[in-house]
């Protein structure tokens, strides 16, 4: 295995080598006997959608780790298990990302098509997205079974997930067709679908991951997740920001919030912002497919100068988010959210 202590891209070889451990682990998993075409279907579908993502959430784990044990250098044991637990993430990802574009009607990911719309896959997807979930189990069983803290990452894998799912479910009801109606699409709203399907697995999981392998009891740590938990909903307002003025070439995806009628904090912003002339066309365009609405939306998003206020949104999220973590009273607990917040401040994808 690589060196253990040395640079980011030292660190991200070392999290990819543990993603060949684990795959083939899943690959010969003694509960099903395969057959090659079933092992090459998998081996492909693990490969499409678990490591070709940023991977910041897995590497998290291993980085919040390292930080909560104050510099001593860590056995190979301990980043092996780590990189498990945040390729545990990233299967996770994976699992809700599949689905996701279905749900979404997306066309790309991570810079290629969508799972879903490569040939032959279609909504066999639904099924790979059960199975990835299915994988984080026994993972999970295959690495910590004996580890006094198994029970409790069970459990946590269990609520985050629930939690997710909810956030998920909110998204889309609110966009139910015959009950299309903007006027229910205020900050409130945006803030728990946000906080739901975004911030709990995002952001809380990582962290609450190495402080479990650290030995420490998740009730004492709430400060923590109430951090963390602002900084996946500014994670999320930065996604929505994306889908409309991001860069697909950049961010891997083009966005599909205004056609899918999504509660998107733009959409808020601007019912804010919006007269009586600027709401009625927004009220008559936003969630069509057609191309001309979609960039009647974006002209109106422009003369509302949500550019502006998303960069006057950022700056201000970014203050309270420093001061808060400045409150916490562990300089190494302070130094796990700091890595964090600098990893996605501004971020472009
Ligand atoms: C994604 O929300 C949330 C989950 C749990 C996948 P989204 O649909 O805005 O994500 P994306 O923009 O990546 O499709
Ligand atoms: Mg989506
Ligand atoms: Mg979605
Ligand atoms: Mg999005």
């Amino acid at each position: 295995m690589a060196a253990s202590n040395g640079s980011a891209s030292d660190a991200k070889k070392t999290f990819l080598e543990v993603y060949s451990v684990l795959k083939s682990e899943i690959l010969e998993d003694p509960s099903f006997e395969s057959t090659p075409e079933s092992y090459r279907w998998v081996e492909q579908m693990l490969d499409y959608n678990v490591p070709g993502g940023k991977l910041n959430r897995g590497l998290s784990v291993i980085d919040s780790y390292r930080l909560l044990k104050e510099g001593k250098d860590l056995t190979k044991d301990e980043i092996f298990l780590a990189c498990a637990l945040g390729w545990c993430i990233e299967w996770l990802q994976a699992y809700f990302l599949v689905l996701d574009d279905i749900m979404d009607d997306s066309h790309t990911r991570r810079g290629q098509p969508c799972w879903f719309r490569v040939e032959k896959v279609g909504m066999i997807a639904v099924n790979d997205g059960i199975l990835l979930r299915n994988h984080i189990p026994r993972i999970l069983k295959n690495h910590f079974r004996e580890k006094p803290y198994y029970v409790d990452l069970l459990d946590l894998f269990n609520e985050i997930e629930f939690q997710t799912a909810s956030g998920q479910m909110i998204d889309l009801i609110t966009t139910l067709e015959g009950e299309k109606d903007l006027s229910k699409y205020t900050l409130p709203v945006h803030r728990r679908i946000v906080q739901y399907k975004t911030a709990y697995y995002s952001f809380y999981l990582p962290v609450a991951c190495a402080l479990l392998m650290a030995g420490e009891n998740l009730d004492n740590h709430l400060l923590v997740k109430n951090v963390l938990v602002e900084m996946g909903i500014y994670f999320q307002v930065q996604d929505d920001y994306l889908d409309c003025f991001g860069d697909p070439e950049v961010i891997g995806k083009i966005g599909t919030d205004i056609e899918d009628f999504k509660c998107s904090w733009l959409v808020v912003q601007a019912l804010e912002r919006a007269n009586s002339d600027q709401k009625k066309l927004l009220y008559e365009n936003y969630g069509k497919k057609d191309k001309a609405s979609v960039e009647q939306v974006k002209k109106l998003y422009h003369d509302l100068d949500l550019k502006g206020v998303f960069a006057e949104y950022e700056s201000k999220s970014y203050e309270k988010l420093v001061s808060s973590i400045e409150d916490h009273p562990s300089k190494a607990v302070q130094a796990v959210l700091k890595s964090f917040l600098g990893k996605i401040y501004k971020r472009q994808k």
